[in-house]
């Protein structure tokens, strides 16, 4: 299987090549690998845009001839950049090799964007945090034990996960939650187009590790255990989140008989409806409503991911923080077949 390798910009002046570095531009800064490719495209036919790490602001542009690159480079370098919101890109000549073949047989079309995988109650929310921030939360975190599963470490905050049951220790309160955290509970409380995202008063953290290449089985977070809204906070690396639903009739397995190879070739079963979304560092997802009810949501086992005509290079470690309000009383949603309170 071959991927693509993409190297370090050489920036030597007057080196010229069809492909060029640019900086700054990507979708972890709201560019669409769509809108970089018909900008550039004033200038020739671009052949491809792709990703240049994880960072997500940072692109190769390729273009079929040198002089098109040429031209967009002496065009845009360095100055604000109307079609693009008015950005500054840095931009250099650089030396890639392009990918020849990759992997597409488990990888279904990655939206960067909530809305366009139509999941009623989905939402992403790019740059929730800066990056102070997010080093900050880092560091607090690591500055705590962590809790080694199989293949990820974790922490909780409030009340303990159990994950033989996939339900809360409700009988042991692990207390407040530390007040590391506190920033970015308040700026949830200020999210306002949503009902009760100002009111809910969550409750319970989990802080998952993930080193590269490692996911996370499907499931539905517990109905019983916690609200409605659930929130994840992504820091330090990418990764793909997949959303799957099961079509009418067919009745839903229980997450441990999902095995992690169905996980690698999801195309295993034609039941259910699938969905991708790409999370940039420095990203919150909420799922609420169909989206935490009805669907489930896992990680697929990918070192490298597909990201529209790019791939992108999973970082060392992805760290989540997983903000829930633990429920008190039976969950009387409207989604019966998937909820343990009712069925
Ligand atoms: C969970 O902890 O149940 C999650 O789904 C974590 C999701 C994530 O890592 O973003």
């Amino acid at each position: 299987m071959g991927f693509p390798r993409f190297e370090r910009p050489k920036g030597l002046d007057g080196e010229s090549s069809p492909n060029l570095y640019v900086a700054n531009c990507g979708p972890a800064v709201g560019l669409s690998f769509d809108t970089i490719a018909s900008v550039f495209s004033t200038f020739g036919e671009v052949n491809g845009v792709y990703a240049a790490d994880e960072s997500g602001t940072r692109v190769i542009v390729s273009y079929i001839e040198e002089s098109s690159a040429q031209t967009a480079l002496k065009a845009l370098n360095r100055r604000p950049c109307p079609d693009l919101g008015g950005r500054f890109l840095h931009i250099q000549y650089s030396i890639m090799q392009l990918p020849k073949q990759v992997n597409t047989n488990d990888s279904i079309p990655v939206s960067l964007v909530a809305s366009e995988l139509n999941i009623p109650g989905l939402h992403l929310w790019h740059d929730f945090v800066t990056a102070t921030e997010e080093e900050e939360l880092l560091a607090a975190v690591d500055d705590r034990p962590w809790k080694s599963l199989a293949k990820r470490r974790v922490q909780h905050y409030g009340y303990e996960f159990l994950y033989e049951t996939r339900n809360i220790n409700t009988r042991e309160s692990m207390g407040e939650l530390p007040s590391f955290i506190s920033p970015i509970l308040e700026r949830i409380s200020l999210i306002s187009n949503l009902d009760n995202a100002a009111n809910i008063v969550l409750d319970q953290v989990t802080v998952n590790e993930y080193p590269s290449g490692v996911g996370l089985s499907p499931h539905i977070d517990t109905h019983s255990a916690f609200e409605g809204l659930i929130f994840s906070l992504s820091l330090a690396g990418p990764c793909i989140m997949e959303f799957r639903r099961y079509s009418e009739g067919v009745s839903l397995p229980k997450p441990d008989s999902i095995t992690d190879n169905q996980v690698e070739n999801p195309n295993s079963s034609s039941n259910f409806i699938r969905r991708a979304i790409y999370l940039p560092p420095r990203s919150m997802l909420l799922l609420s409503g169909e989206a935490r009810y009805a669907w489930l949501h896992y990680i697929p086992h990918h070192k490298i991911d597909l990201v529209k005509d790019s791939a992108i290079r999973r970082g060392s470690r992805r760290v989540s923080f997983t903000f829930r309000k633990v429920r008190t009383g039976p969950c009387k949603c409207e989604f019966p077949q998937h909820c343990d309170s009712q069925s």
